[in-house]
């Protein structure tokens, strides 16, 4: 019961442009979760393409990953109390035009792909995406 429990977050390439990295990483902060692993990468196409593998085929996603690929994100491993579950409320829904003010897609977005954020949705989406963005992270 007292296993470490993590979540995984990106901010998109979109929130780097805008200038709302320290504003977005705070928020997690001041949540009280902590940061177990930060960093920028530069995703390539094959990485990209690899993160989002499950939506291969649908309608969005040449567009999804074109917003990312060559461009950099910001992804980081957080750790605290139900991370998973907390962390994807306080991202909210996926499109922006539908998410509750008061979240991060809520309060700085309104396009559906560049949607400012990525967080798992699952422990497992946790390890499969932590295997693909930070291989030298221990779980
Ligand atoms: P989420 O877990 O909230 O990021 O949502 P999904 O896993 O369903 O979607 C992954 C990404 O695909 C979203 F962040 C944005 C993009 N997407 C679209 O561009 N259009 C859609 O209709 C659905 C998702």
């Amino acid at each position: 019961m007292n296993e470490p429990q993590y979540t995984l977050i990106f901010l998109k390439p979109i929130a780097i442009q805008r200038g709302l990295v320290g504003e977005i990483l705070s928020r997690f902060e001041k949540k009280g979760f902590r940061f177990k692993a930060l960093k920028l990468i530069r995703m390539t196409r094959e990485k990209t393409e690899e993160l989002y593998s499950i939506h291969r085929g649908k309608h969005f996603f040449e567009d999804l990953v074109n917003s990312i690929a060559g461009k950099e994100i910001v992804a980081a491993i957080l750790e605290g109390r139900n991370a998973v579950e907390v962390v994807r409320r306080m991202i909210g829904s996926t499109d922006p035009t539908k998410a509750e003010p008061g979240t991060i897609r809520g309060d700085y977005g309104l396009d559906i792909t560049e949607n400012i954020i990525h967080a798992s949705d699952s422990w497992e989406s946790f390890i499969r995406e932590a295997k693909i963005l930070f291989p030298e992270f221990n779980i």
